[in-house]
């Protein structure tokens, strides 16, 4: 069994190689974890530092090409990789590397096909009002367009079966928060939320800038929800 974590990366050299060393790499014993950091065309010393903590494959792309790129980068290299399960964590040190077998589990166990690090469920340390308001208004309006109650539509912390990967589409390259759930679970995968521990970041800035990210996230979402999906199951969409 081959689990890849993979890490999208811009500039994130005072963080990463932290959130890199607290990958556990032992979680089972016919368990292969490896560590993947797609670098989004950073200027700063993220490849090294990342190289240094352990990355064991660092994929590069030449130009800033945004968040929702580099996601279906991970996504597929994952695939090039041959895992069986592929794991993304963000790389600015705000999720909980030490949580990775709490999303693994339900996957490895048939429960579920992709699973999201929950800090709604779970705990959450730093996050300011506005940011708290945005996550509330995204995470409802996913609920209503999926008809079923998520938690925490924006996690930086997700793990696919091997089929989700090779599944998932992610229609922008400035995001891929919500397009890819809508995306996933339209097409009948299992999705489940776990809860975790969030930490803000103490290093480097959101990339975040509320008129740009509504300006790219809402049309992206009328987008996918117009697009017809072949559904590949009829699972009920989330099981807790
Ligand atoms: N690939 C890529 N990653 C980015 C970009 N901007 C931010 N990131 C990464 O995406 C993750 C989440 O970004 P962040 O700015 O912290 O978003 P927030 O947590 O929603 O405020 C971090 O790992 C960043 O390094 C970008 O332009 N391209
Ligand atoms: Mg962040």
């Amino acid at each position: 069994m081959k689990v890849v974590v993979f890490l999208p990366a811009h500039n994130e050299e005072e963080a990463i190689g932290e959130v890199i060393r607290r990958i556990p790499r032992h979680i089972g014993s016919n368990i292969e974890v490896h560590v993947l950091v797609v670098d989004d065309g950073s200027t700063d010393r993220t490849v090294d530092v990342a190289k240094q903590a352990g990355a064991d494959f660092i994929y590069r792309h030449e130009r800033n090409r945004g968040l929702g790129a580099a996601v279906r980068t991970g996504l597929q290299q994952c695939v090039e990789l041959d895992a069986d399960i592929g794991v993304m964590i963000d790389a600015d040190n705000e999720y909980p590397p030490e949580q990775i077998p709490d999303l693994i589990i339900p996957i490895l166990c048939g429960e579920a096909d992709y699973t999201m690090g929950s800090r709604f469920l779970g705990t959450i340390h730093g996050m300011k009002w506005h940011r708290r308001i945005g996550n509330y208004m995204f995470t409802l309006l996913q609920s209503i367009l999926l008809k079923t109650w998520i938690y925490d539509g924006q996690s930086g912390m997700r793990a696919f079966s091997r089929e989700a990967m090779e599944e998932a589409e992610i229609i922008h390259d400035y995001n891929y928060a919500q397009v890819l759930t809508l995306n996933l679970v339209r097409k009948g995968f299992r999705l489940k939320e776990v809860p975790i521990v969030y930490q803000v970041r103490t290093t480097g800035q959101s990339f975040i800038k509320f008129t740009a990210y509504l300006k790219h996230v809402l049309p992206a979402i009328v987008k996918e929800m117009c697009r017809p999906v072949k559904r590949k199951y009829m699972h009920s969409v989330q099981q807790r």
